[in-house]
């Protein structure tokens, strides 16, 4: 049996109970041989307290012990001088939970104090961590020669076998998210990887072009006893290279979401001969085209449709319907309308929507085929 010898401590102060200590890392994680800054607040009630001895004892993962000193001197990033905001930083060359303990002492009102506060953070964990060479590639999963996927290859050094995650995103070059991805997987010793799919969808869809930024990359041991634990991040490790928005997955055609719609009076007598709806869209492919669509007023009552064929260039192209004034007039119904069952198709692509478009508010009274007389509109009485 070992027989240690134990200090036995007795410490006898006066206790003033409107003085408190506090102790705040500037980090609850960081990488191994990081650098966490320890801030302490002595106060007397509100009010700071200058003048305190301050220090921290940080046990390390390995149980051996290091003393920081928390100073108020204005030159360890504490604030001003002699302020009550005590500070100084260590290094974190373990992995592991490091322990901290703060301790205050000093006299306040010519009464002795000692006050202690406890904290803790993480360096690492050692199982793994990001390192090596990263690569990215497009991915067309479906033979149509668009990306499905960017793919980009986090490396990893794993030091102990476990099951990794890896979690980012990809930022353009204004600095928007493109997309987001992740990746687990169990990897064994040594230099591995593991591969982000970021969606060519989303990518497309929100605008990305050019270089892109692998941004906010996590590492988490999901092998760890209690919640995935972090062990290590990059704010911005990787650039990816240059890719043109089109090459990424999308439709050949779809809206834009522009649209605009007014009334004609072709015949200057006052009311519409034609409701005129215009509904913007994108087309990858040019060529002939047919298209086709309703209007309904808010109940889906159809009141007129229209369709035609028409040459259309590749890019943002602008579909005309013109419906009849006649038939919103006699149906008494008013506005907004709604442009439904949309279709184009033709040479390059095929789009088809349910709801294509809202107009304005119209009353039906503007409308050619609108009774002249004033009579009590009675709208349907559903039982
Ligand atoms: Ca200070
Ligand atoms: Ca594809
Ligand atoms: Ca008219």
């Amino acid at each position: 049996m070992c027989i240690r010898d134990r200090a036995n401590w007795v410490v006898t102060v006066v206790q003033d109970s409107d003085i408190t200590l506090s102790l705040t890392p500037d980090a609850t994680w960081r990488p191994l041989n990081g650098t966490v800054k320890l801030t302490s607040k002595v106060m007397i009630k509100d009010a700071p307290l200058a003048g305190a001895t301050v220090t921290c004892t940080v046990v390390r993962p390995d149980g051996t012990t290091q003393t920081v000193a928390l100073l108020d001197d204005g030159a360890h990033n504490d604030g001003a001088a002699r302020d009550g905001v005590y500070a100084n930083a260590f290094v974190g060359s373990q992995y592991g939970v490091y322990s901290l303990s703060a301790v205050a002492t000093g006299t306040a009102h010519e009464i002795p104090f000692l006050r202690t506060t406890f904290s803790e953070v993480q360096f690492g964990s050692g199982t793994a961590q990001i390192s090596g060479a990263f690569s990215d590639r497009g991915v067309d999963t479906d033979g149509d020669g668009l990306y499905n996927t960017l793919q980009v290859d986090v490396p990893v050094q794993v030091t102990t076998a476990g099951e990794y995650a890896a979690f980012a995103e990809l930022r353009s070059t204004s600095g928007g998210v493109l997309a987001y991805a992740n990746a687990t997987s169990e990897l064994a010793p040594g230099q591995r990887k593991l591969t982000l799919n970021f969606s060519g969808e989303e990518i497309w869809a929100n605008g990305g072009n050019g270089r892109f930024t692998l941004a906010d990359l996590r590492l988490n041991d999901m092998g760890a006893d209690a919640a995935p634990l972090r062990i290590d991040f990059k704010s911005a490790p990787y650039t990816t290279t240059n890719y043109a928005r089109d090459q990424f997955q999308h439709a050949a055609a779809g809206l834009t979401g522009v649209t605009r719609d007014y009334g004609v009076d072709s015949n200057g007598n006052g009311k519409y001969d034609e409701l005129v709806v215009q509904v913007e869209v994108y087309l990858e492919v040019g060529g002939a085209y047919d298209w086709s669509g309703k209007l309904v007023d808010g109940a889906g009552l159809e009141l007129d449709s229209d369709g035609g064929e028409l040459a259309l260039d590749a890019g943002l192209q602008t579909i005309t319907f013109r419906f009849d004034g006649r038939n919103i007039g006699t149906s008494q119904r008013h506005g907004p309308y709604h442009l439904v069952a949309f279709d184009l198709w033709g040479d390059g692509a095929f789009l088809s929507t349910d709801g294509a478009a809202t107009t304005a508010f119209y009353n039906y009274r503007l409308f050619e085929g609108a009774p002249t007389r004033v009579e009590l509109y009675l709208p349907a009485i559903s039982r």
